[in-house]
């Protein structure tokens, strides 16, 4: 097993897309120097923010990240593109922290929300895979009532906002007038769900470990800019009262207890806020939630940032031989 150095190189690969750019500022505001901005070759040599100076954006080419250059690098590109290019920098030596759904349902690789399941990442893990931001604040909520009351059931209705389609939604909904504005569900269709929706359920089995949570979603893409939301509701295993879950989601790891926020007010922050915390009157020991967070934060780059704050704690670089790559990986 390789160490991780206590001052990783580290690479962001998808620098200047949207969760790219975040990923950056998280990591100067968190005090990482040795950082390289990498892209596609349209991009290379622009200027990108980094703190209080710019970086040039290098080529995330085959040869860059298999040089050896890096210690851990952060993907923030398509599933075409990582699988393309995450062997590479493992080859070189990386621990990488992918952020699409080429590896999340992969056997062997951990996908991991931070503070639901970091146990998850073991020493010889070359990839850590980020979750769908939907999936990661629904975790984070969801983890403290399994462990308080088990969990028998799981029905919800996303709001998602333009930026979870990155920057191309993000240039949609600014081109578009608000009046004009419209809800969409704008994923792939598999003729009875949307790949979302399907996705949802089976990264939050995987994250908590339920491979047989019941689990159904509606997700719906709203005209909002920043933050995803959510309405849950929560059948537990055994009684658990508003009060008791208002305490246990208290005491959570990365969740806020806010009543009523809204995603206008939640975006830039780091927590993943719960509210409207009720008993459902439908369902024997039901729990109805409300769920927001920023999805380029905590829903995507703040993870991964956490996830490599983890790697570099345990002074973890993953195993001394290289891995093969995913020869076709669980979408
Ligand atoms: C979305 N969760 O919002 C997905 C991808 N970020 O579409």
């Amino acid at each position: 097993m390789l160490r991780m150095p206590e001052s990783p190189s580290i690479g962001v690969v998808g620098a200047t897309g949207a969760v790219g750019t975040v990923t950056l500022e998280l990591l100067a505001r968190r005090g990482f120097d040795n950082v390289h901005a990498l892209a596609s070759a349209r991009s290379k040599g622009k200027a990108v923010e980094f703190g209080t100076r710019d970086l040039v954006v290098e080529e995330a080419s085959p040869e860059t990240l298999a040089s050896g250059a890096l210690d851990l690098c952060f993907f923030s590109v398509g599933t075409t593109t990582s699988l393309e290019l995450v062997p590479h920098a493992v080859e070189g030596g990386a621990t990488v922290i992918d952020k699409s759904d080429a590896y999340r349902l992969a056997d062997g690789i951990p996908l991991v929300v931070a503070g639901v399941n970091d146990a998850a990442i073991g020493a010889d893990h070359r990839i850590v895979a980020n979750p769908n931001c939907s999936a990661m604040q629904l975790t984070c909520a969801l983890r403290p009532l399994e462990d308080a009351a088990g969990l028998a059931r799981v029905r919800l209705a996303t709001y998602q906002s333009m930026s979870g389609k990155g920057d191309e939604g993000i240039e949609m909904l600014r081109a578009i007038a608000p009046a004009e504005g419209d809800l969409a569900m704008d994923w792939d269709f598999d003729g009875e769900e949307f790949s979302e929706e399907s996705k949802l359920r089976a990264e939050t089995r995987k994250i908590l470990d339920l491979p047989d949570l019941p689990l159904s979603a509606t997700c719906v893409r709203v005209p909002v800019l920043v933050g995803h939301a959510q309405a849950v509701w929560v059948e537990t295993k055994t009684p658990h009262s508003p009060a008791e879950a208002r305490a246990v989601l208290a005491a959570a790891p990365h969740l806020e207890l806010s009543d009523a926020v809204m995603p206008g007010e939640v975006a830039g922050t780091d927590t993943v806020h719960v509210g409207r915390v009720r008993r459902d009157p439908t369902a024997e020991n039901g729990l109805v939630l409300w769920i927001v967070n920023d999805n380029l934060r905590k829903g995507a780059a703040l993870n991964a940032v956490q996830i490599a704050e983890t790697l570099i704690a345990r002074g973890l670089s993953g195993a001394s031989e290289p891995l093969a790559p995913v020869a076709d990986p669980l979408r």
